[in-house]
């Protein structure tokens, strides 16, 4: 569907639109009495949801962010599926699976009311993702724009065979600056240094930052919390259907050797991510389903 098709199908009065956005990609742009945000369906991916009561995004998306519609756009919430990270099968296929490098459909948007927006989006199987993945699948993010922002994304197995996934809610918080921030929720907590050939570590007190990070930690309390005393805000991550948390920020090195990040945008970013990945793998037997949800609020 075109843009003009999309919103005689799908528009919502004076809160949900299709627009063109940048590199001429389908968004979805969304302004209730909550919150707006803009929504991407190439990837299937939030890039912004501000609070009607806040002077700044939740999310960070980069400036230098990629809108061809072939690489991941940086930031916001790409969706990591049907695999976290490298391929799992060492076959070159794209890092974090293929769901954040296809576009995606509108099942169906609602108008909760005044103050709650949902959008429904889905991924089924075609030409491009069946050179990568032969498996029958059905996956949905449901989308609520409200006081919180809640993602739930839903992966249905319509094939005849069981098939096993890793994934993760990517989120990229925006924050003021990485050296003042902690992390809450995962003190004492055990997790994977993938830093350090993936070595089991242990969590001493709440997390702050003073160079790379790129944890996968295998057992957290809910909800996770962000603190940034510069912007005054406490982020709330409550998350369901994960046993993993992934905590990553790039620093300085890898930031200014990634084309899509300015310099010295690892100081306004945090990626905390509720995830199904290292030991969390999930097995869906044919015509089950697995559900991974998350709320944001600040
Ligand atoms: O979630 C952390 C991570 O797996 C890091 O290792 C880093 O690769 C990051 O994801 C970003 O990956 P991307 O493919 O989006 O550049």
């Amino acid at each position: 569907m075109n843009i003009d098709q999309l919103n005689k199908h799908f528009s919502i009065s004076k809160t949900l639109e299709f627009i063109e956005g940048a590199g001429g990609l389908p968004f979805i742009s969304i302004n209730n009495a909550s919150a707006k945000s803009l929504i991407s369906l190439f990837g299937g991916q939030v890039l912004s949801f501000q609070s009607a009561d806040s002077a700044t995004d939740l999310l960070f998306l980069s400036s230098k962010a990629f809108y061809d519609g072939g690489k991941a756009i940086r930031g916001g919430i790409p969706i990591c599926w049907p695999w976290f990270g490298a391929d799992p099968e060492g076959l070159n296929r794209p890092s974090h699976g293929f769901a954040r490098i296809l576009l995606w459909t509108v099942v169906k948007t609602v108008a909760i009311n005044n103050f709650t927006t949902q959008v429904t989006l889905q991924l089924t199987p075609n030409a491009l993702s069946k050179e990568l993945w032969l498996h029958d699948f059905h996956l949905t993010l449901e989308i609520t724009i409200g006081s919180s922002l809640i993602l739930e994304l839903v992966t249905r197995n319509t094939g005849a065979k069981a098939f096993t996934i890793s994934q993760a809610l990517h989120a990229y918080f925006q924050i003021s600056d990485i050296n003042q921030i902690r992390v809450l929720g995962l003190e004492d907590k055990h997790y994977l240094d993938k830093l350090d050939q993936y070595q089991q570590k242990q969590q001493l007190g709440v997390i702050t930052f003073a160079n790379e990070v790129d944890r996968i930690y295998t057992e957290f309390n809910d909800p996770i919390s962000i603190i940034d005393p510069i912007l005054n805000r406490k982020i709330k991550i409550q998350s369901f259907g994960n046993k993993t948390t992934v905590v990553w920020n790039p620093w300085a090195k890898n930031s200014a050797n990634m084309a899509d990040l300015n310099n010295d945008d690892y100081q306004r970013f945090v990626c905390v991510e509720a995830s199904n990945t290292g030991p969390d793998i999930i097995t869906i037997a044919s015509g089950q389903e697995h559900r991974l949800k998350t709320i944001y609020t600040i």
